[in-house]
């Protein structure tokens, strides 16, 4: 029957919409970095933007803890993240093995969340920081904790990869930080930018510090996001299940 043809055809049709944006939808969204810098604790009114390399580092014989500092826009983004990951690539090459890294989410508590600008900060005015001025072979022999030591303001930081291991350090291969919790601190953006710290995970001397691409020398950081389908998309296959139904009546 003519009109049966026409369901039936309707049918595939949305049937194929619906897979066509489900896919587009749950795609992932690749952010490229727009602010990315490091700073360092023993040149701390020093701004390191236009280095080759960001380095992280915890060095409790010396002043020198090394911070990283990354800022993404989520404009790109229509939906709630399933997943997420942020990808860096090393800038040289180190046998080391046994280090690892930690990733901070900088909450939008922190009144310079999106105002930090990668050719200006420093150590001493870093959001996330809290820069006592204290030597931390002394701070360490005070029984102050990794993060004091390393100055971090963990008030104003959510904890989103702890203690990750990495190494050997290979040039232009990526190094990537994924979890469910940096799924939910993007989830909870509310004002269209993020901005990360990294900071070495255990403590050690200066050695074996590990060293990043910037995106002006370099490959980038990357912020992978899968989104959820879009409401518009269940809808459309809502609508293409209810014409199955009917081509079946
Ligand atoms: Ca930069
Ligand atoms: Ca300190
Ligand atoms: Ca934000």
């Amino acid at each position: 029957m003519k009109l049966t043809r026409i369901s039936c055809g309707a049918s595939a049709l949305l049937i194929a919409l619906a897979c066509l944006t489900a896919s587009e939808s749950a795609l992932a969204v690749s952010i490229d970095v727009t602010h990315d810098t490091w700073v360092r604790e023993d040149n701390a009114d020093s701004n390191r933007n236009g280095n080759d390399q960001m380095n992280a580092r915890t060095d409790i014989d010396g002043d020198d803890n090394d911070v990283i500092l990354l800022r993404f826009p989520t404009s790109a983004l229509t939906a709630d993240a399933l997943t997420a990951s942020l990808t860096l690539y090393w800038q040289r090459d180190d046998s080391g093995t046994g280090n690892s890294l930690s990733l901070w989410g900088l909450n939008e508590s922190d009144p310079d969340e999106t105002a930090w600008d990668e050719t200006t900060v420093t150590y001493n005015n870093a959001p996330g920081l809290i820069p006592d001025g204290l030597d931390p072979t002394a701070e360490s022999g005070m029984g102050h904790t990794d993060d004091d030591i390393r100055d971090l303001d963990t008030a104003n930081l959510t904890l989103l990869v702890e203690n990750q291991p990495y190494g050997p350090q290979v040039t232009n291969d990526p190094y990537t930080f994924s979890s469910m919790a940096l799924a939910d601190f993007i989830n909870a953006d509310t004002n269209g930018e993020v901005s990360f710290l990294i900071t070495r995970g255990e403590l050690a001397t200066s050695g074996n510090q590990a060293r990043f691409w910037p995106r002006e020398s370099g490959p980038g950081a990357v912020l992978d996001v899968t989104q959820v389908p879009e409401p518009a998309a269940i809808v459309l296959m809502g609508l293409a299940c209810a014409g199955l139904a009917l081509r079946r009546r």
